[in-house]
């Protein structure tokens, strides 16, 4: 299995609630190493163009205004097959829909306040990690 990184963000929802450790507990217990953290009050600047994927989508500005709500907390996770680790984790996008014993099932309040981000694929984590990370910033293990 390959050793992979992807980003992380805890969002303002789930900063809100101070469940930051309890996400982070969860990353570790899967074997995920939090290699690089920073906590950030995005601007709307910062969050559209992380976002962009999503511009022509209706929910985009709704995205945007939620993510520059309140601080976030964006880390890289660093550890086997870590993307799709991550996703597992995280539970579906629609906190309805989220498996029990996920993330979003058990702090997410609807597909808007939906606690966390994680990156989709690895072209995307790529691009992630490095939108919000230096490589001087970032820590590997091994
Ligand atoms: P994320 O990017 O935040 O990790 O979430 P995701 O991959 O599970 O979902 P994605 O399709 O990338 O959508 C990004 C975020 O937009 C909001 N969304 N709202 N109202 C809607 O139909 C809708 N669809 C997506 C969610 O907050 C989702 O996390
Ligand atoms: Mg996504």
């Amino acid at each position: 299995m390959a050793i992979e990184r992807t980003l992380s963000i805890v969002k303002p929802d789930a900063v809100a609630k101070n469940v930051i450790g309890e996400i982070y507990s969860r990353f570790e217990k899967a074997g995920l190493s939090i290699v690089a953290a920073k906590m950030v009050h995005l601007t709307q600047e910062q969050a559209e163009g992380f976002y962009a994927e999503h511009k022509e989508r209706p929910f985009f500005a709704d995205l945007v205004a939620f993510m520059t709500s309140g601080p976030v907390m964006i880390q890289a996770l660093e550890g086997e097959n870590a993307i799709a680790a991550n996703r597992d984790l995280m539970g579906a996008t629609n906190p309805k829909e989220a498996a029990a014993g996920t993330i979003r099932a058990d702090f997410a309040e609807s597909i808007d306040a939906n606690a966390v981000h994680g990156s989709d694929s690895p072209a995307s984590a790529e691009r992630e990690v490095a939108y919000f990370f230096a490589d001087n910033e970032i820590c590997p293990r091994g």
